[in-house]
């Protein structure tokens, strides 16, 4: 279960995934160190997801297979959905400014989550420990 409370505890290969977002170095850089943390509450098909960071808080809403809106923290928006593939949450989300694809997964492995990322032929992940 996805369930829980989790806080950033390593990157990889996140710089060089923003920077092929258009993201600049000083953003890039508190990026990097933004404390991420997430707590996911899942009920059915149905999520709650609050984000807290040095950048924002935010509470999202969203239900399995159901497109939404997000906005990373540089203003960009997101268009797309999450869907669940076994023990696998997978998203495919569109920016809106060039209608180009992020995709996302989400998985737990052993007493992390690891949440992996694409953007134009870059992978990136971050992951969680519960806390
Ligand atoms: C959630 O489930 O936490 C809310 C929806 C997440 C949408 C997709 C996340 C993509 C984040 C990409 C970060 C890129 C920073 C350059």
């Amino acid at each position: 279960t996805f369930n829980g409370s989790w806080k950033i505890e390593r990157n990889d290969n996140y710089e060089k995934f923003m920077e092929q977002m258009g993201i600049n170095m000083v953003k890039r850089k508190l990026a990097a160190h933004d404390n991420l943390k997430i707590i996911i509450e899942q009920t059915g098909d149905k999520f709650h997801v609050k984000e807290t960071s040095n950048f924002r808080t935010l509470e999202i809403d969203f239900t399995l297979g159901v497109t939404f809106e997000y906005s990373l923290a540089d203003g960009t928006e997101l268009s797309g959905s999450w869907i669940m593939e076994g023990d696998m949450m997978k998203g495919v989300f569109n920016r809106k400014d060039n209608g180009k694809q992020l995709t996302t997964t989400r998985i737990i492995q052993g007493d992390e989550l690891i949440q992996s990322y694409n953007y134009e032929g870059v992978d990136a992940k971050r992951i969680f420990k519960r806390g």
